[in-house]
């Protein structure tokens, strides 16, 4: 622990200092972004990766960072509507087990509900308070993007997303990032990357009960879609401003939570991919 304190005041010393390491797939994007505007990332990976857990560690490495982690118990607890903060609440139930336990009839209700949450927390403002570090920095545990292009799409190939469904879905997300498309921009995609086999062990050791009918074959299915849209980039978008987005990949096949030499790596990564965006 205390090694790991060492490192980290470390890279509280001017960010140019630190040498500049060759990055796995990162685009450079230097000077695109100048003046203080924040910078907003995403972090991506497959169910049960270790995003959690990566964004608890950027919590501790970078306190003034701004971020937003997934909101899952949100979708675990579908509120009735009109119902305030401090009054009694009525659930109207676990959209997350719904969909698993019936995908053809809740996946649709299930991506719009996500996507809506997700539309609102990338469209608060960045909190006064982040604004005045230095280089302020905003995170985000998955993005609107993976909604549709990881998510939706998948269970429109699997057919858990009947045509018209798939359809509509493009249709208003489309529509909504157009409209909203100055204030939902993002600066990069940290893209943590594991086998399917090493999720399915963390999902296994993770044991949400919702998850525990995942099965490998659905890990590989999300994994393909990873792949084929940060890493070949074959995946068919739909934003021109997402096309030029820097891409870092972080292999966490080895476990990260508790190896402070694989943290130290990683933040670096980290560390000299946000310093060039
Ligand atoms: N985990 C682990 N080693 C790692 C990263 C994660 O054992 O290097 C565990 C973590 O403690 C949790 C599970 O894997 O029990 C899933 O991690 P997390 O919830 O962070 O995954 P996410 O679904 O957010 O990607
Ligand atoms: N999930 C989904 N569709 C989305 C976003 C998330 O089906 N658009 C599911 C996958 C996981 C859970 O929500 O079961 C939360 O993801 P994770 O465990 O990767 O944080
Ligand atoms: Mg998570």
């Amino acid at each position: 622990m205390a090694t790991l304190q060492r490192f980290l005041s470390r890279l509280r010393t001017p960010l140019s200092s630190m040498a500049q390491k060759s990055l796995e797939g990162a685009p450079f994007s230097r000077g695109l972004h100048a003046g203080r505007e924040p910078r907003r990332l995403s972090i991506e990976g497959n169910i049960a990766v270790g995003k959690s857990t990566f964004v608890k560690l950027l919590t501790k490495t970078y306190p003034e960072w701004h971020i937003a982690t997934e909101p899952v118990a949100t979708w675990q607890n579908i509120q009735a509507a009109g119902t305030q903060k401090g009054q009694t609440t009525q659930s109207l139930g676990n959209l997350l087990d719904m969909m698993y336990q019936e995908p053809a009839r809740w996946s649709y209700t299930f991506q719009t509900c996500s996507f809506m949450s997700r539309l609102k927390v990338q469209l608060e403002p960045f909190p006064e308070k982040a604004l005045q570090a230095k280089k302020p920095v905003q995170i985000f545990e998955r993005s609107v993007y993976s909604d549709r292009y990881i998510f939706a799409k998948n269970l429109f190939e699997n057919g858990s997303l009947s045509d018209v469904e798939w359809h509509i879905y493009q249709d208003w997300h489309s529509f909504l990032l157009r409209e909203f498309a100055s204030r939902l921009s993002l600066h990069g995609f940290i893209y943590l990357r594991a086998a399917p086999q090493v999720c399915l062990k963390r999902l296994n050791q993770r044991a949400r009960k919702e998850e525990k009918g995942i099965e490998l074959a659905y890990l590989e299915q999300l994994h393909g879609q990873h792949e084929s849209w940060l890493v070949h980039k074959t995946t068919k978008l739909h934003f021109e401003a997402l096309l030029n987005i820097p891409v870092l990949v972080l292999d966490v096949s080895d476990d990260f939570a508790e190896e402070v030499t694989k943290q130290e790596e990683l933040i670096r990564k980290v560390n000299t991919f946000v310093k060039n965006l």
